[in-house]
């Protein structure tokens, strides 16, 4: 690769690592740039040095039985597996609290000009309501639209005033990443921070096309940084004298999974939501966070993974940008104390990427990649997607209908889809319309 290619990359990679990434990932200027800084900073962008491997096969159940049918698969293979998701990696979830209540903080049927309706829900998880755990939950519906629409529902990284300029949207109070630039001082949301993330959020869009649209501020669920897991909702679930997951229990991911759930749980008591046709999609590690919500949670009817890489919808064996060693090293809360033991020991793991993917069988699932984006490993995550269509092959279903990799911009849309765009680590009017098209065909919307 030339010498700006590599410096651009990691410029962008060093963006998105933040300041942890200063000391994970040297910075190799002049004549050391290029490969040697590759190999000194132990980051793979090459293809002729990513390692031979062999795949687990999603259809051999752990004591050998081949899967050819199924019902062998929903009755065996697909628990086995998402067992041991749950045990080796994302952590096991609790389920829903019992105390659990929805509390309508707003609502306004002329938002958007007069297009769509808002709406506020904070999420109590616990009896005790203030000051917590709980979150809120922005919904915007389309006005016209006959009732009751399907939804997207997706996960925020900076709060959901962040979504969209719309001053009737409540600042968030949570604690977030100080990012002036964002309006986020103090780790406090300021009034500057209102829209700062609207580009990823194209919410005209998405209600013109007759959805609806609902977000939660992830940190509401779990603040992301590593702090022994004392805040958010974890302690809600300890049982007395634990102060900490257990090395099986749920990490960050597990967390922020198990709040799109309790999203799902408040769509079922609002008629004019669709609870049936909810698409879950997520960004990066929200895009990881969207996979597991959607292995564990059947009622997510599509399920979307927007340049999620490692940990996420890229095969970790194939060790190309991120990797399970680097991941563990710099999020060490996002994935439960067992995954450690699989840093630089990919092959020992009993699963690969593929077969998260597959557990969503047969519902429709997309991923998504970006061509700049080699930190989440692109062709990793085309052929993670590619071999989840075995298992969708069981059902009668096509599953990824590619052989090889399409040419950027080039959607592919099975029952699996893919696209890689053409740019950066991001998500796009061009990745959002990719997704509408899916869920149209889908859900029986598209023209005939
Ligand atoms: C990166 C991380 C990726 C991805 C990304 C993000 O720093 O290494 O796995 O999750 O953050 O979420 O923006």
């Amino acid at each position: 690769m030339p010498l700006g290619g590599i410096v651009t990359m990691m410029i962008q990679n060093l963006r998105r690592l933040g300041g942890l990434a200063l000391l994970a990932v040297p910075i190799c200027w002049g004549a050391n740039a290029g490969r040697d800084c590759c190999e000194q900073s132990d980051v793979n962008y090459d293809e002729s040095r990513v390692p031979s491997y062999t795949l687990p096969d999603p259809l051999v159940c752990e004591d050998g039985t081949p899967v050819s049918d199924a019902g062998t698969w929903i009755k065996k293979r697909r628990p086995e597996l998402l067992a041991l998701f749950a045990q080796e990696m994302y952590g096991k979830s609790p389920g829903r609290p019992p105390e659990m209540s929805f509390h309508l903080r707003s609502s306004d049927d002329e938002a958007l000009g007069g297009k769509a309706v808002r709406k506020e829900v904070v999420v109590y998880f616990s009896a005790a309501k203030e000051p917590g755990p709980k979150m809120d939950l922005l919904i915007y519906l389309p006005k016209q639209a006959r009732r009751p629409v399907p939804v997207f529902l997706g996960l925020n990284f900076n709060g959901n005033h962040s979504i969209h300029s719309d001053p009737g949207i409540t600042l968030s109070q949570s604690w977030m990443r100080d990012s002036p630039g964002k309006g986020i001082v103090n780790h406090r949301a300021t009034e500057a921070s209102r829209g700062t993330s609207a580009s990823r959020w194209p919410v005209e869009m998405i209600i013109e096309r007759g959805y609806g649209l609902a977000t939660i501020y992830y940190g509401d669920v779990d603040p992301d940084f590593d702090d022994g897991f004392q805040n958010g909702v974890h302690p809600l679930f300890y049982h007395q004298g634990q102060t900490q997951p257990a090395p099986d229990e749920w990490g960050a991911i597990g967390a922020w999974a198990w709040g799109l759930s309790r999203a799902v749980d408040y769509f079922e008591t609002d008629p004019d939501i669709d609870a049936r046709k909810v698409a879950v999609l997520g960004h990066s590690r929200l895009g990881k966070t969207a996979l597991w919500a959607g292995a564990q949670d059947e009622r997510f009817a599509i399920v979307i993974s927007n340049d999620s890489g490692c940990g996420g919808a890229a095969l970790s064996r194939r060790r190309f940008g991120e990797t399970v060693a680097r991941i563990n090293a710099t999020f060490p809360h996002w994935f439960c104390e067992n995954f450690k033991k699989f840093s630089n020991r990919e092959d020992s793991l009993p699963f690969d990427q593929h077969e998260l993917i597959a557990l969503m069988a047969p519902r429709p699932v997309y991923v998504a990649s970006a061509t700049e984006d080699l930190w989440a490993d692109p062709k990793g995550e085309f052929l993670a997607a590619k071999a989840a269509s075995p298992v969708y092959r069981l059902f009668g279903e096509e599953g990824l209908p590619a052989e090889d990799m399409p040419p950027p911009d080039h959607p592919v849309q099975g029952t699996i889809g893919y696209h890689v765009r053409t740019g950066e680590h991001d998500l796009t009017a061009f990745d959002w319309q990719c997704y509408l098209d899916f869920a149209d065909k889908h859900f029986g919307r598209a023209e005939k």
